[in-house]
């Protein structure tokens, strides 16, 4: 319809991160429109290829299509037709493919000589990695090397990894950074419905009348899937809305009832909102009767929970507390999402099943509206987990069940005993307690940079650094991580490589190869692939166990992995996936078009036989053996799980007065390696800030634009002051500002206070899921220097918006920020 209209106003997606609205009502399909970004001077008539792809910066998934031109990325364009984002894209998917083309990408492998990274060829670095581990295994045997991975590449490359580690090595040490991400998102669905997999579908927006979101600022991290969401609230039948957040994000803002609890308190909100879900006789009984099991105890355990007394620990108004137990009891479908508000606090796991009780006490699932999204937060997340890179055994199986383990030998041709199962694999918090400990000698470190992102950094630096321990780092930049590296192997990545990614409503998408990687950078599936060969790995018959040599018969191989699986891919191909608009596993001959919802027909995969675990303790992660489940379960229902509300172990006291969180912005991805580099996007969040609010800035006598030291029992970092409608009592950092972009390159020097968030952190999980608690400390601040009226360098347009906007300039990108946006 029409000639694409520019909207000036509208299009500097800086300033209007979530663009305009195209409301629609309740059932309706979401309407397109197709967000774009070219270089300053392309014209699209100047494009010579748009090659499918989609975006690689958060889990939403959004199709996009790269521009090129000239052998080089020019741009990017949304993809109409695909069901995540039907065109749209947010400010990073819009801006960061310039990260691609930064002059200091890695174009060479890099070893360890005279103390000194210095250049080498590829059959140096990798003779280098090959002989340690050869030499490793003859003398301390496989338990001495560990691989620490990503949620960032691609499920061929996981896959390939899954196979070298588990089946050729012979290592428990495999996990991915996906424990810091999504670790309790899996460990929910695994605790309720006995197996991983996303119930809920994102089509799940179009149809709720309500939402809720648990510790998920979705207008931040899921800008796309935020926009879903306004253009419904900007609809004739708007869903209602209940935000669950100390910050004043976005979707605070917009909600109809916002909670603000003290962090670490998730469990008691929950167990209260269930109470008088329960009071109220809010309860679907014959889904319960037909479904589940183990009521009892969660009524048990939630019969004194009153909004009154969970009033007294998470500091929320106990009308407040009713007042949400109304809207979701009052929901005929309801669609709730969780996110690191929950997984990185306290009781993560624990406070997250509820939400899952939620649903199944209200009959919530299985159809349309009625959806839980335990939400992803990596682009690939997913695949890490379904692989088996992530601390699990591939395609979902139960190491503790023996047909399982022989299933997945049989699949790769070795022995059962070849795939280490004598317990769970190892988490990545021990993978580094081991590395400090000096039993794992050699960590190979693939697409994530520990050195920012590991709580307590000073101590994750004197791992790093230790003598004995053989580092491999692979990446496309010189990162704080690879400062410690014995060998740095630099990587293609998105746009330069091609591979499969699934979103966090299991959708899959291909994104393909549009230009070649700088210098020698190789995809990591080749990396992966010529270290194999190399380590010449055999299966059972004297064969190559990873007989693979290219990314579609990478997905090949996993297609067979996966089958008679829950995350069965035998009905998605390569060349299905290039006409698509994004497939929903399971993707079988019975379900050729993919799967929108799981669980419409009943609980399918928590049979004894079938499910990914017996469960674990809620409250201390202890297992549960597989008599106790067949008997607790036999008939493979979802699993109720209630349990009590503990204080966190850190609490504000005399000394460390406050509460303290981590997390995002809008504008930038993590530690930045990307985002970091890209104009439009660091120059709306150039430097680390520190957010309080009016009254705490009062009481300790600071202002905005103040130089001050947060600082917790392990170290501190300095930031300036902006102050916020963030809940009295806590201090907000954000985690994205690491060392690279500093004089030191790696760190903060010996007893000084720093830059990255994860100087202040602790070393503590959740004992379920093993997820580090990024979001629960105590903390002080202390003023380091006045300001001169100069605001905090932190965005206007987010959670980190002035509480005063008084003489604070808004956020803008200038006009190298303009994007194009085509309501259709
Ligand atoms: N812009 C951007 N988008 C991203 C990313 C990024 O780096 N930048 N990263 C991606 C990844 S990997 C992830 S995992 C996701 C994360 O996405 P989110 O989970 O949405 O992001 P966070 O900012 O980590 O945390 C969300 C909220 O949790 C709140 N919170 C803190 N403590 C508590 C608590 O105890 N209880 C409750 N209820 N809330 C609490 C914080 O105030 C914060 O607003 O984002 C993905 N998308
Ligand atoms: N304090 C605090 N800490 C946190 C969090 C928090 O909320 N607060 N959140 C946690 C969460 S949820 C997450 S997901 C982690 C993220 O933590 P990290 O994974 O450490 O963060 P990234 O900056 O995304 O690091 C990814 C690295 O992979 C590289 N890379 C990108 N693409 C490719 C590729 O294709 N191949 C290869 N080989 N390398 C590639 C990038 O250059 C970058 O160095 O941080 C965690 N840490
Ligand atoms: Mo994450």
């Amino acid at each position: 319809m029409g000639a694409p209209v520019e909207r000036a106003d509208r299009a500097d997606r800086i300033a209007h991160p979530w663009g305009s609205r195209t409301p629609y009502r309740r059932g309706a399909p979401w309407p397109a429109r197709t967000d774009g970004h070219l270089a300053p001077g392309t014209l699209p008539g100047d494009v010579d290829a748009w090659v499918p792809s989609a975006s690689l910066l958060h889990s939403n998934g959004d199709a996009m299509d790269i521009a090129v031109r000239d052998g080089r990325i020019v741009g990017v364009r949304g993809r109409t037709g695909d069901r995540v984002n039907r065109g749209r894209l947010g400010p990073k998917d819009l801006f960061g493919w310039q990260a691609n083309h930064s002059e200091d990408r890695l174009r060479t492998p890099l070893i360890r000589r005279d103390g000194r990274l210095q250049e080498c060829s590829w059959d140096t670095a990798l003779d280098a990695v090959a002989d340690r581990t050869e030499s490793l295994l003859e003398e301390d045997g496989p338990g001495s090397i560990g691989f620490y991975t990503s949620g960032q590449l691609f499920l061929e490359e996981y896959y390939t990894l899954a196979v070298l580690a588990r089946a050729g090595i012979g290592t428990h040490h495999l996990d991915g950074n996906t424990r810091l991400c999504t670790a309790t998102a899996a460990e929910a669905l695994k605790e309720t419905f006995g197996c991983d997999g996303q119930p809920g579908s994102y089509t799940d927006v179009d149809h709720a009348d309500t939402l809720a979101l648990f510790g998920h600022n979705m207008a931040e991290t899921q800008p796309v899937l935020w926009m879903r969401v306004l253009d419904r609230l900007a609809g004739p039948d708007p869903p209602r809305l209940l935000c669950v957040d100390p910050r004043p994000t976005p979707v605070a803002r917009a909600a109809d009832v916002h909670l603000a609890p003290r962090t670490g308190t998730n469990l008691a909100l929950l167990n209260a909102l269930l109470h008088e879900i329960l009071r109220h006789g809010r309860i679907d009984r014959a889904y319960l009767e037909a479904h589940t099991v183990g009521f009892d105890r969660l009524e048990q355990q939630v019969a004194d929970c009153t909004p009154q007394w969970a009033a007294g620990i998470c500091d929320v108004p106990a009308a407040a507390i009713a007042e949400a137990a109304e809207l979701l009891g009052g929901a005929d479908r309801l669609l709730s999402t969780v996110l690191q508000g929950v997984y990185q606090s306290h009781q993560a796991t624990a406070a997250a099943v509820q939400v899952n009780n939620l649903h199944l006490v209200r009959g919530m699932l299985g159809r349309p509206g009625c959806g839980v999204l335990q939400m992803n937060g990596q682009p690939t997340a997913q695949n890490t987990r379904e692989t088996g890179a992530d601390g699990d055994l591939p395609g979902f199986r139960n190491w503790q069940n023996d047909a399982h383990v022989q299933e997945l030998a049989r699949i790769w041709n070795v022995t059962p005993e070849t795939i280490p199962h004598y317990g769970p694999p190892t988490h990545a918090m021990q993978i580094f307690r081991y590395a400090e400990q000096g039993s794992v000698k050699m960590l190979w470190i693939s697409g994530t940079n520990p050195a920012v992102s590991l709580p307590d950094l000073g101590r994750i630096r004197s791992i790093l650094g230790q003598e004995g321990l053989f580092t491999v780092v692979q990446d496309l930049f010189a990162t704080e991580t690879a400062q410690y590296a014995d060998v740095v192997l630099p990587a293609a990545t998105w746009g330069e490589k091609t591979g499969t990614f699934t979103n966090a409503d299991r959708t899959v998408h291909l994104s393909e190869k549009a230009v070649e990687p700088p210098g020698l950078a190789r995809a990591d599936l080749d990396i992966f692939l010529d270290y194999a060969r190399r380590m010449d790995f055999r299966d059972r018959d004297g064969g190559p166990l990873v007989t693979w040599g290219t990314a579609q018969e990478a997905f090949e191989a996993w297609q067979r992995c996966s089958a008679g699986r829950p995350c069965d891919y035998t009905g998605i191909t390569y060349e299905r996936l290039r006409g698509s608009g994004g497939i929903q596993w399971p993707c079988t001959e019975a379900a050729p078009e993919g799967t929108e919802r799981l669980y419409t027909d009943g609980i399918s995969w928590a049979a004894p036989d079938d499910c990914e675990t017996y469960g674990k303790d809620l409250l201390t992660g202890a297992a549960v053996e597989e008599e106790e489940y067949r008997a607790l379960n036999p008939e493979g229902k979802a699993v109720i799980k209630a349990a009590a509300y503990v204080p966190p172990h850190e609490e504000p006291d005399g000394e460390f007065p406050l509460q303290l969180t981590t997390g995002r912005t809008l504008y930038h991805f993590h530690t930045r390696t990307k985002t970091g580099r890209v104009p439009q996007l660091n120059a709306a969040a150039p430097e680390v800030w520190a957010e309080l609010s009016p009254a705490e800035a009062a009481a300790h006598g600071l202002h905005e634009g103040d130089l001050i030291e947060v600082a917790t029992a392990r170290g501190g970092v300095l930031a300036r002051l902006r102050i916020t409608a963030i809940r009295d009592g806590l201090v907000f950092l954000p985690f994205h500002y690491g060392y690279w972009d500093t004089p030191r390159g790696r760190g903060p020097g010996e007893g000084r206070a720093g830059r990255a968030a994860n100087e202040t952190t602790v070393t503590d999980w959740d004992p379920v899921s093993k997820q580090p608690l990024f979001k629960t400390a105590a903390a002080r601040v202390a003023l380091v220097e006045r300001g001169d009226g100069t605001p905090a360098p932190a965005p206007t347009t987010t959670a980190s918006a002035p509480a005063d906007p008084d003489g604070i300039p808004a956020t803008t990108g200038g006009p190298e920020a303009r994007a194009t946006e085509e309501p259709s």
